[in-house]
């Protein structure tokens, strides 16, 4: 019986294409029951509007969790993205302590920079937190910049793979044993994801549409859930994740005044049979 319960834990973008509006159509189309715990709730994400309203949902999520703890409700997974601060990861390690099943998986998206710059909001104070986090994460899936601030290794555009294989090493050494860095980039015409398990190096490289948009990492980091939550290796689901995020762009691309966030939705059903 594959019907499992899964929890996502991010903020609400009410307008964004990122975080849970992303996260519970995705894991709804391949087939699992998706909770949800709001951490915070926003009018837009932060990057590229010109304002944002910020409401923190710290108290309510302490609430939430106590009552499913009196509940005995528990989940097979939990995927995190998107949270606030510090006290908001003190509640997902609460939740992750409390309310998930044995053996149920755990797979954490760090989301908090990009382009070597942190999302306004952030500190040093809250990566360190994230730091303590990512033992607690079956899965670790942060892009080149968030792994960088993770293991405080100066961040740098150009890379070589020996630069990735230092950065999986050192990430790996704060306790995650599977971890997938997004838009590893060696040319210009190519990009894909860095792949670490269990002490294991691997890279899937795949081609590059020439169009960014906030919101690519959600979609990856929740389709490679979904993947993964099928019983894919994490090779498979990078994969089928990374093609995915493609198809996305390449949709994306056909709106050339769409800029906040990532056409999905017309290519959501191809998730249903992953
Ligand atoms: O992971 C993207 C994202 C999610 N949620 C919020 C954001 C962003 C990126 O900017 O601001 C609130």
């Amino acid at each position: 019986m594959n019907y499992k319960k899964i929890l996502t834990v991010q903020d609400i973008s009410c307008v964004g294409q990122c975080s849970l509006t992303v996260a519970l159509p995705i894991l709804s189309v391949c087939g699992f029951e998706t909770c949800v715990l709001p951490c915070s709730v926003l009018s837009n994400h932060t990057t590229g509007f010109d304002e944002y309203t910020f409401k923190d949902l710290s108290s309510e999520m302490g609430l939430i969790q106590r009552r499913w703890v009196n509940q005995n409700i528990k989940f097979s997974a939990v995927y995190s993205g998107y949270i606030g601060n510090v006290q908001q990861l003190e509640n997902l390690k609460n939740v992750i302590n409390t309310c998930l099943e044995p053996d149920a998986t755990v797979i954490i998206d760090p989301a908090m920079a990009d382009n070597g710059v942190l999302y306004p909001g952030f500190d040093s104070c809250f990566v360190n937190k994230v730091k303590e986090m990512a033992s607690y994460a079956d899965y670790l899936l942060p892009n080149v910049t968030e792994a960088c601030l993770l293991t405080d290794i100066t961040y740098q555009e150009n890379y070589d793979e020996t630069f990735i294989i230092q950065l999986m090493n050192k990430l790996a050494s704060l306790g995650c044993p599977n971890i997938a860095i997004t838009g590893v980039s060696f040319e210009k015409s190519t990009t894909g994801v860095a792949i670490w398990e269990n002490g294991n190096y691997n890279y899937c490289k795949h081609s590059r549409v020439d169009k960014s948009v906030p919101g690519t990492g959600d979609v990856f980091a929740s389709v490679f859930t979904g993947a993964i939550l099928k019983c894919h290796s994490i090779q498979q689901a990078a994969v089928i994740a990374s093609d995915f995020v493609l198809e996305c762009l390449k949709e994306t691309v056909k709106y050339p005044q769409h800029s906040y966030g990532p056409v999905f939705e017309p290519i959501l059903y191809k998730l249903a049979n992953i």
